[in-house]
């Protein structure tokens, strides 16, 4: 029996844009009214998901969204046709319009928590939509994830869905961002680990003075209580509220984990030492061995964690045990971070070796290679009970690029977002993807 960690990449989405929406993130609004390329940001981000595939690793594609949601639109009071409603709102909220047009489901990282079966009370892989709360134009994502969700992983004798969390800033819930698996083997119990930017209920933890702390202790409890976890298996950090401030907006910008290792800054957690120790304890008591990489401050600072996007990398292990790092072109940008790979990759530790992919459309909004996948564990059997059709092949991926290339402009503005013609190009194109994907239907145009 063997069982593998797949990784369901975000497809980027036809309106992809840089609106400036995500305060607290710096790349996105640095590049707030940039010109950005639908297509290409799509074709870069299949890119990655066919190389890792044709590297051995199981990979899998997650549809995007309708945009611009008219639904939500239509919920704010623009009313009238479809194209009224865009109209409308593009001349009296464009901000609101813009909100309503973001491609941001392309970050699948932030689409849901996932708990493999070897660590649930029933023995199911269980899902759980994140709420995304803290942002507007991510709050309207959970419903259509959650029914994409439910059409890639049927199976309810294998896998379990649950609502997202109550929307509220109380439970703000930013998914598999904040949340890391570790185990001796995938199908064997682990630990899981969920890192907090604050507490909502109690006022005793600290909180970031400038930017928002989008992920809070409650959620990451709800979680772990709705997928029927057990505490020996469970820890939770906080993440060092001074980090969050320089523009740290989730965990997976400072830390990132796979198996036993977790590779982190020197700054990620409060009470560092503390949870590395706990860390080590569970795991151990599971049978594991915990191994984490430390990068000191003095050798990458975090501001340099922060546009290298080291931290937001994929540790992927290969058949010989060792770990691959990918990065995106940005940490090759920065010499002082390069100058750490290259002495990674030779230490003669669990990793031992890069890849970097240009991934420059997602990352000018602050998405790199781990925001753009989200992993879930699997058996060989529940591997088997997946949707087939979301899993990347040579021939999907032709099949992806074609259509790409046939739905998707090269080119797109702020302004842009007004023309009603964008509504239907991307339904168009849903239409087709869900043909192609085998999702039924999924969306609110094809519901109503
Ligand atoms: O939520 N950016 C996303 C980036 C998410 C990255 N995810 C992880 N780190 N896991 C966000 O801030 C920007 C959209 C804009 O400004 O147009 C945006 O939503």
């Amino acid at each position: 029996m063997a069982a593998y960690e797949a990784n369901f990449d975000g497809l980027v989405g036809p309106t992809h844009n840089y609106a400036g929406l995500s305060f607290g993130n710096v790349a996105s609004t640095g590049n707030q009214n940039a010109v950005a390329s639908p297509r290409q940001a799509a074709r870069q981000g299949l890119a990655k998901m066919k190389a890792l595939h044709d590297a051995g690793f199981k990979q899998g594609v997650l549809a995007p969204h309708e945009r611009p949601s008219v639904a939500s639109l239509r919920l704010l009071g623009f009313a009238g046709s479809d194209a009224e409603v865009i109209a409308r709102a593009a001349k009296e909220a464009p901000a609101i319009l813009a909100a309503c047009c973001s491609a941001s489901t392309m970050w699948t990282a932030n689409a849901a928590t996932v708990s493999p079966g070897a660590d649930t009370a029933d023995g199911r892989v269980h899902f759980t939509p994140a709420n995304l709360n803290n942002k507007f134009h991510r709050s309207i994502e959970h419903p259509t994830t959650g029914r994409i969700l439910k059409a890639m992983f049927a199976d309810e004798s294998r896998f379990a869905h649950h609502p997202a969390l109550p929307a509220q800033m109380h439970f703000g819930d930013e998914g598999a961002a904040n949340h890391t698996r570790f185990c001796h083997e995938y199908d064997q119990p682990g630990v899981e680990f969920f890192v907090f930017g604050q507490a909502a209920f109690d006022h005793r933890y600290p909180k970031p003075a400038r930017f928002p702390a989008r992920q809070t202790l409650e959620a990451s409890q709800a979680i772990a209580r709705l997928h029927g976890l057990k505490d020996s298996q469970v820890v939770y950090a906080q993440q060092d509220p001074d980090t969050i401030d320089l523009g740290v907006f989730h965990n997976d910008v400072i830390s990132v984990g796979n198996r036993n290792v977790l590779f982190h800054h020197q700054k990620s957690f409060l009470q560092q030492a503390e949870v590395l120790a706990e860390l080590d304890r569970k795991l151990a008591a599971l049978g594991g061995h915990f191994v984490a990489i430390e990068v000191p401050e003095a050798e990458v600072s975090v501001e340099e964690a922060v546009k290298s996007y080291l931290f937001n990398s994929q540790l992927l292990s290969k058949s010989d045990g060792k770990l691959i790092i990918v990065v995106p072109e940005e940490s090759r940008n920065i010499p002082r971070v390069w100058t750490y790979l290259d002495k990674l990759v030779n230490s003669g530790g669990p990793i031992d070796e890069v890849r970097v992919f240009d991934l420059k459309q997602s990352m000018q909004n602050g998405g790199g290679p781990a925001c753009l996948r989200l992993r879930v564990a699997l058996s060989d059997a529940e591997l088997a009970a997946v949707n087939p059709a979301v899993l990347m092949s040579d021939a999907l991926f032709a099949t992806l690029n074609g259509w790409v290339d046939k739905h998707y402009r090269d080119r797109l503005t702020g302004e842009d977002l007004a023309d009603p013609q964008l509504l239907v190009e991307c339904r168009t194109a849903l239409d087709e993807l869900t043909q192609i994907l085998k999702l039924g239907s999924v969306y609110p145009f094809q519901l109503a």
